[in-house]
C-alpha cells in the first residue's frame, strides 16, 4: 500500500508544491485532512460529553503551569496559545466494531486520512484481563499526533445462542451510509479526495459513524450479556454506530493533572492537592532537561533547544505555581464535581513516574449515561449505559526488544505489590509511590543512559563539528560520538499502544474483569485472520523503529565519512534494518 505525504506539514490543500520538488496535487493533504478529522471529532465529542470538554481545560490549565515553569527553567522558551492546542491536542481514540466487513470500511476510511494499522493487539489472550476483541491502531507511520486503537468483536469466544443472537443483531445495522463507502472508493480510485470531499467524509464520521446516538436495540439481550460478564460485547453488539469510547489528549505532566483532575472532581481537598501539585512541579523541575523538551515539544528544532539560557527556578516560584492553581481551580468553568460522574482512577498505568519509557495513561471513570432501547417487540426500555471514560496520556520512548523485556518485568512486580494493598493510593499516596517505583529501579533514568543501556531506540545525526574533522580522527562508537560533540541524538517516541495498559482500562472502566471464553474450545486469533479481514497487511512498528535508528546511522556514518569504517557485518545488518524504514521517515532526522 503506498504511503502518502506523511510528514506531519499541514497544508490546507493539495493544489501547491510543497516545497519538495513534488508536483502539485489536485487532493487534500491526507494529514492536514487527518488533522481536522480530530479536531471536529474532538467538537462532537465535547457536545457529547460535557466531562470531557472540562478535562480539556483542567489539561489546558496544568500544561499552562509546567510552561510557565519551563519558561523559567529555559530562558527563551514561550509557547504560543496555538501551539499548546496542538501540542495539548489529541492522541488517540476508541472504537469498538461487530462485524468483519465494518472492519474493512473502518480500515478503508482511515486510509483516506493516511492513517495505517499498526501493530496487532490479542486481547483475548492477556490473562484474567482478556476480553473478546482483537485490534489494531489505525495512524501515520512517520511522526503520528493521532490514532484510533480499533477493536473487533470475536463473537466465537462466545457459544452457540449468544453468539447467534449476538450475530443476528449486528447484521441488521448499517453504519456506513451509501454515500460515505461511494466517498472512500473514490479516494481509492483517484488517490485522494479534493478538499470538499474530504470534509464531507469527516462529517459522515461526525455525524454518523463515530457519533453517539443513545439509542441502542434489544435490551434483553444487553441485559444477558452485562449480567454474563460480557458489557465490552453489549456495548458493541446492541448500538447502532460504532460511537467513540474515549479520545485521550496530551499532559505535559500526568502528576499534576490527575491531581487537579482529582481536586476539581471533589476527591481531594485544597491542602492534599497544594502538596501533589507542589510535588509534581518540583520533580518537573529536575527531571525536565533538553531531551525531555525534544521529546514533548516536536515543532522546537534541537537547534533551538540548545539555544536556549539556562534559568532556574526556586521553591517560591513553584509556591507561586501552585498558589495560581488553587485559585484557578476555584471558578466556576472548572467546578467538576458539579457534574455527574463516577470518579478518577487512584493510580496511573504505566511505568512509574521517573522512568520515561512507553507511556503512562490514567482516566476518570466511564460514565453513566440515558439509554433508549428498543426491543424486537416493538417495546421501548429507557435506561442507562456505561461505557465511554475520560483518558488521559503522555508519551515517552520507545524501548528496543531488551527495554520492553525489563519493563514486562518491572510492571509484573509493580502490579503485584500494588495488588497486594490495593487501598494505598488512597491511604498514603507517597507510600504508594515509592512501592511502585522500586521494581523499575532497574531502568535508567536519562535518555542517555537509556540509550547506551539499550533499553530504547534514538535517532542520530551528524553535527557540523562532526563533520568538519578528519574521519580518521573519529571513533566510530556512536556514543563516543555523541559524547565528543561529533553526532547528537534523540529518543524515539513511542507512537503505539500498550495491551496490558489497555487491557487494565478496559477492566477498570467496565467495572468488570475479563471474560472468559464460552466457546466449547476457545479459538486461537492470528495476525493473520485480522489481515484477512482488512485485505491488507498491519505494520510491526517494533521493526519501524529499528529501521529508523538504523537509518539514521547509516546517515550520521556516511555524512562523517565512516561508512568504510564500520565492521563489514554491522553496516549489512543496518542496512538491512534500514530498508524496513517508512517512506518519508529520514526527512524528519536531526540534520
Ligand atoms: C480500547 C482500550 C485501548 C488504550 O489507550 O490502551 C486504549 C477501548 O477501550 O476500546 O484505548
Ligand atoms: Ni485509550
Amino acid at each position: 500500500m503506498g504511503h502518502t505525504s506523511t510528514n506531519g506539514h499541514m497544508h490546507t490543500n493539495g493544489t501547491h508544491t510543497n516545497g519538495t520538488g513534488k508536483p502539485a496535487s489536485p487532493f487534500a493533504d491526507k494529514v492536514a485532512m487527518q488533522h481536522k478529522l480530530f479536531a471536529q471529532l474532538s467538537d462532537m465529542f465535547g457536545k457529547e460529553v460535557p466531562m470531557y470538554d472540562k478535562s480539556l481545560l483542567v489539561n489546558r490549565i496544568t500544561n499552562t503551569a509546567v510552561c510557565d515553569l519551563l519558561s523559567k527553567k529555559f530562558t527563551g522558551f514561550a509557547i504560543s496559545p496555538e501551539q499548546m492546542e496542538k501540542t495539548s491536542g489529541e492522541r488517540h481514540g476508541a472504537i469498538r466494531i461487530g462485524r468483519p466487513d465494518e472492519y474493512k470500511w473502518i480500515t478503508r476510511f482511515f486510509a483516506q486520512f493516511a492513517m495505517e494499522p499498526h501493530n496487532y493487539y490479542d486481547m483475548t489472550s492477556v490473562g484474567a484481563k482478556s476480553q473478546p476483541i482483537v485490534a489494531t491502531a489505525f495512524r501515520s507511520s512517520v511522526n503520528p499526533e493521532h490514532r484510533v486503537f480499533s477493536s473487533l468483536l470475536q463473537t466465537d469466544y462466545f457459544a452457540g445462542e449468544t453468539r447467534t443472537r449476538i450475530e443476528q443483531l449486528l447484521a441488521k445495522r448499517t453504519v456506513f451510509s451509501d454515500r460515505a463507502k461511494e466517498l472512500i472508493e473514490k479516494g481509492e480510485k483517484q488517490g485522494g479526495l479534493s478538499v470538499d470531499d474530504a470534509q464531507a467524509l469527516i462529517k459522515e464520521g461526525t455525524d454518523r459513524i463515530f457519533k453517539w446516538t443513545a439509542k441502542a436495540s434489544d435490551h434483553n439481550l444487553y441485559k444477558e450479556l452485562c449480567d454474563g460478564g460480557f458489557k465490552i460485547a453489549a456495548d458493541i453488539a446492541c448500538f447502532q454506530s460504532h460511537h467513540l469510547n474515549h479520545l485521550t489528549p496530551n499532559t505535559l505532566c500526568m502528576d499534576l493533572y490527575t491531581a487537579a483532575m482529582q481536586h476539581t472532581m471533589g476527591q481531594m481537598d485544597e491542602a492534599a492537592f497544594r502538596m501533589r501539585a507542589t510535588r509534581a512541579l518540583t520533580r518537573l523541575r529536575s527531571f525536565a532537561d533538553r531531551d525531555w523538551m525534544r521529546l514533548h515539544f516536536r515543532h522546537l528544532t534541537p537547534d533551538a533547544i540548545a539555544a536556549f539560557g539556562d534559568g532556574s527556578v526556586d521553591d517560591m516560584f513553584i509556591g507561586a505555581l501552585v498558589a495560581g492553581l488553587v485559585a484557578r481551580f476555584k471558578r466556576d468553568d472548572v467546578q467538576l464535581s458539579k457534574l455527574k460522574h463516577a470518579g478518577f482512577k487512584d493510580f496511573t498505568e504505566g511505568p512509574s513516574e521517573d522512568t520515561p519509557v512507553l507511556l503512562r495513561q490514567d482516566a476518570y471513570k466511564a460514565l453513566t449515561e440515558a439509554v433508549q432501547f428498543t426491543n424486537p417487540d416493538g417495546t421501548v426500555t429507557d435506561t442507562v449505559h456505561t461505557a465511554r471514560f475520560g483518558e488521559i496520556e503522555q508519551r515517552f520512548y520507545a524501548t528496543t526488544a531488551k527495554g520492553r523485556a525489563l519493563y514486562d518485568k518491572c510492571l509484573a512486580v509493580a502490579d503485584a505489590a500494588r495488588e497486594k494493598d490495593p487501598s494505598l493510593p488512597k491511604r498514603d499516596f507517597a507510600a504508594y509511590e515509592s512501592l511502585y517505583a522500586e521494581p523499575f529501579k532497574a531502568f535508567p533514568k536519562t535518555m542517555r543512559e537509556l540509550l547506551n543501556a539499550g533499553m530504547i531506540y534514538g535517532r542520530y545525526g551528524a553535527t557540523p563539528k562532526g563533520q568538519s574533522v578528519s574521519p580518521a580522527s573519529l571513533p566510530t562508537d556512536r556514543f563516543a560520538l555523541v559524547e565528543q560533540g561529533f553526532a547528537r541524538v534523540e529518543g524515539l517516541r513511542y507512537e503505539d499502544f500498550l495491551p496490558v495498559s489497555a487491557a487494565g482500562i478496559f477492566a477498570s472502566n467496565l467495572n468488570q474483569y475479563g471474560t472468559k471464553s464460552t466457546a466449547a474450545v476457545k479459538p486461537q486469533y492470528t495476525q493473520a485472520q485480522l489481515e484477512a479481514v482488512m485485505g491488507r497487511s498491519i505494520i510491526s512498528t517494533d521493526e519501524q523503529y529499528e529501521a529508523i535508528e538504523a537509518a539514521s546511522l547509516l546517515q550520521m556514518y556516511s555524512k562523517l565519512g565512516l561508512l568504510d569504517k564500520l565492521p563489514a557485518g554491522e553496516r549489512q545488518a543496518m542496512e538491512r534494518a534500514a530498508s524496513k524504514a517508512p517512506q518519508g521517515a529520514m526527512a524528519e532526522a536531526l540534520v
